[in-house]
């Protein structure tokens, strides 16, 4: 069982993860709106691997005794600017999601919780594989620069996403 310390951490962790998902149905719309089907299919994919998310910390407290609070979540906006801009917000929000995983972690070694420390390893690892895939496509992205082009064949790659 987490100890309480734990629970609630995990319970803002699992809105956090709601959040997430939010944010990026969000942007998926805003890329439907902008016809770049491409990375609003990326986004779909992203939503739905958030709520996986969320639902594997909600499974976690369920099997282990812990008390699962849900919280109201924030409206997400509804215009990001750019493409890049999209993409630069959503990295920036996955650096301050594994920020939160990362002090998650540490509370759960204090408290010497260690069935949270197994499930958040997992977490750890998932944020720096979604972190890199994040950067790869700024990074495409600013060699497209304005060229409408590469930004069509950029969002004919993110189309592929599983
Ligand atoms: Fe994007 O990894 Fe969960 O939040």
């Amino acid at each position: 069982m987490p100890t309480k310390a734990v629970e609630s951490a995990l319970n803002d962790q699992i809105a956090r993860e709601f959040e997430s998902a939010y944010l990026y149905l969000s942007m998926a719309a805003y890329f439907e709106a902008q016809n770049l089907s491409g990375f609003a299919h990326w986004m779909r994919a992203q939503y739905r691997e958030e709520l996986e998310h969320a639902m594997k910390l909600f499974n976690f407290m369920a099997d282990n005794g812990g008390k699962v609070e849900l919280k109201a979540l924030d409206q997400p906006p509804s215009d990001f600017g750019s493409a890049s801009a999209a993409m630069a917000e959503t990295l920036r929000h996955e650096r301050s999601i594994t920020a939160s995983i990362n002090e998650l972690y540490e509370l759960a070694m204090q408290e010497k919780d260690y069935p949270s420390q197994l499930v958040l390893q997992w977490f750890i690892t998932e944020q720096a594989e979604e972190e890199k895939s994040v950067g790869d496509i700024i990074a495409q992205l600013d060699l497209v620069g304005d060229n409408g082009s590469a930004m069509l064949m950029v969002d004919r790659r993110l189309a592929m996403r599983q």
